[in-house]
């Protein structure tokens, strides 16, 4: 019997075919939009548009529960997300394209203009060339779907549109051939366009290569002797920038070319705008600061805070040359709104990047060149400051304005306006239910307070008198400081709880606060059994 004029298919075996051919769709669909968000923006590609989206719509809540269960994986998490639930429609649509064969194609459309509209909506989108991916992408869907799903034929004797001449049949062969062309095509496709997204970004990669970071006019005081401990599982004083956490809304790790870099300073009592390149910046007199930076997001004896050893031009000194007054000084501005290449939105008080404390716009991190997901090649860091009112990594424009005028990203978002870091303190070790031996168990960590510095640390066992800590010596205020504790474990079971007093005679609050709006407050406590 030909392939040609097979029965047609029914039931369970047409929506199997169905239901490959979506799959198929959807994956030439997205292999060709990747191709040529490739040479269009890699940013404007479907899944990156749509999941960017995605995060820009997600409730803070649910964002920080993400933030909380994966971590650093959690744009992977959500990638992985979009992809299962596209590759459910897909099938869907398949199906549907079996009974009702354009109504698929149109559907594979209507996806399409979803991702083209994304594309267009993204704050960094550069023009209607950026719906491109999705519309290109769209059309090889739909034509591959409706080729596909036109060769089952119909159980009810009606002609499909695209198989007059095989009849009702159901055309093995010919679906067989334009799978399995469409299929490798795909991935042909697909491979393309990595690589060509690939060498795109070899520009950034290689400017950051031809960095060489001058000398600092103002170099950082050695780390004191005594600052950093030698205790066992204790956060090393200085965090390596392959360990320094990571927290952005970045789905693709923006790849800026130094070269064409230019930072914009504008805005509110601006009388002398700017417009500076990376080499004009590294130009200007370098200070080199230790800076602990951290996340709003951190829960009590979370992961997100960095010890870091930062190089970078004083932001307010850029300022004060574009005639910026801070409020004290009859500024007409006191929001200083910093923007990125990704369209993300900081804004810091004006009045605390100018008062005195290393502001930075900082291009190097512990003597490297910014690290790509750390915001190559110049980020802001201001000490005191939980990082989304301050850190904007990729920056490319500052913006002076007033609180009253403007909320950036995370206030649209129901997180506090003025965030400065609440005085913390964690154990790093022993770990929550180790089980250490009887006797001197050594219980340490670390304790922050930016800008204001850590001057007292205690520790209590259960319900114990709380004991003072030993604190390491002091870097600066504006650094984390580790402590240590020996303490005398006896067998059972004891929590031990950890608090500090900042430099203002401040102490740590025991009240519990959520992340959401302004920080995490409330004790460190740490399960154990003694042995
Ligand atoms: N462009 C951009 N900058 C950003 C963010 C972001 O999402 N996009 N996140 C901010 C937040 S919330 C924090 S805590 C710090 C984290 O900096 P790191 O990833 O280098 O540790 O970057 C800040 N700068
Ligand atoms: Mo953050």
């Amino acid at each position: 019997m030909d392939d040609a004029t097979q029965r047609p298919l029914r039931g369970i075996e047409r929506r199997t075919v169905g239901a490959l051919s979506g799959v198929l769709a959807g994956y030439a669909a997205l292999a060709v939009a990747e191709l040529v968000s490739a040479a269009v923006r890699p940013e404007a590609g479907p899944l990156v548009a749509v999941g960017g989206a995605t995060i820009d719509r997600t409730p803070a809540a649910v964002k920080d529960w993400a933030i909380r269960q994966f971590g650093t994986h959690d744009k992977l998490v959500l990638q992985l997300g979009i992809l299962a639930v596209l590759a459910v429609l897909a099938m869907a649509l398949g199906v549907a394209a079996t009974r009702w064969l354009r109504a698929g194609s149109l559907g594979v459309l209507c996806f399409g203009a979803v991702g083209a509209l994304a594309a267009l909506g993204r704050p960094d989108s550069t023009g209607f060339t950026d719906a491109l991916p999705s519309v290109v992408g769209a059309l090889a869907g739909a034509g591959l779907l409706y080729g596909l799903t036109g060769r089952v034929g119909r159980a009810d004797g009606a002609l499909a549109d695209g198989a007059e001449e095989g009849g009702t049949g159901w055309d093995r062969r010919g679906f067989l051939v334009v799978a399995g062309a469409a299929a490798a095509a795909s991935t042909g496709a697909a491979f393309a366009g990595r690589a060509l997204a690939g060498s795109r970004g070899q520009r950034a990669v290689a400017s950051r290569r031809g960095v060489v970071l001058p000398a600092a006019a103002s170099k950082a005081a050695p780390v004191p002797r005594g600052a950093a401990l030698r205790i066992g599982g204790i956060s090393p004083f200085i965090t390596p920038n392959d360990d320094f956490y990571r927290v952005d809304t970045a789905l693709t790790v923006p790849k800026v070319d130094a070269g064409s870099w230019r930072l914009r300073i504008h805005g509110t009592g601006v009388t002398d705008e700017l417009t500076l390149s990376f080499d004009a910046l590294l130009r200007m007199p370098l200070v080199e600061r230790d800076i602990t930076l951290t996340c709003v997001s951190n829960e009590v004896g979370g992961p997100y805070a960095g010890n870091a050893r930062w190089t970078g031009v004083r932001l307010a000194d850029l300022l004060e040359r574009c005639g910026v007054r801070p409020p004290s000084r009859g500024g007409p501005a006191d929001q200083l709104v910093a923007r990125s290449v990704d369209g993300m939105t900081l804004g810091s008080p004006v009045e605390d990047v100018m008062d005195g404390r290393d502001a930075l716009l900082a291009v190097g991190m512990n003597g490297q060149p910014l690290p790509f997901e750390h915001g190559f090649p110049v980020r802001m860091v201001v000490p005191g400051l939980y990082g989304y009112v301050s850190a904007c990594k990729w920056i490319e424009d500052i913006e002076l304005t007033t609180y009253d005028a403007y909320d950036p990203y995370w206030v649209k978002r129901d997180w506090a306006r003025r965030a400065p870091v609440k005085t913390a303190s964690r154990i790093d070790t022993p770990k929550p239910f180790a089980r250490p031996g009887a006797g001197t168990v050594m219980v340490a960590g670390v304790a922050w307070a930016q800008h204001r510095g850590i001057d007292k640390v205690e520790v209590r066992v259960d319900d114990g008198p709380w004991q003072e800590a030993r604190l390491a010596a002091e870097d600066t205020a504006d650094t984390w400081r580790q402590w240590s504790y020996a303490w005398q474990a006896r067998k059972g079971g004891h929590t031990l709880t950890v608090r500090a007093t900042d430099g203002t005679g401040e102490t740590q609050t025991e009240e519990r606060a959520p992340t959401i709006p302004d920080g995490a407050s409330g004790w460190h406590s740490v399960v154990v059994t003694v042995d």
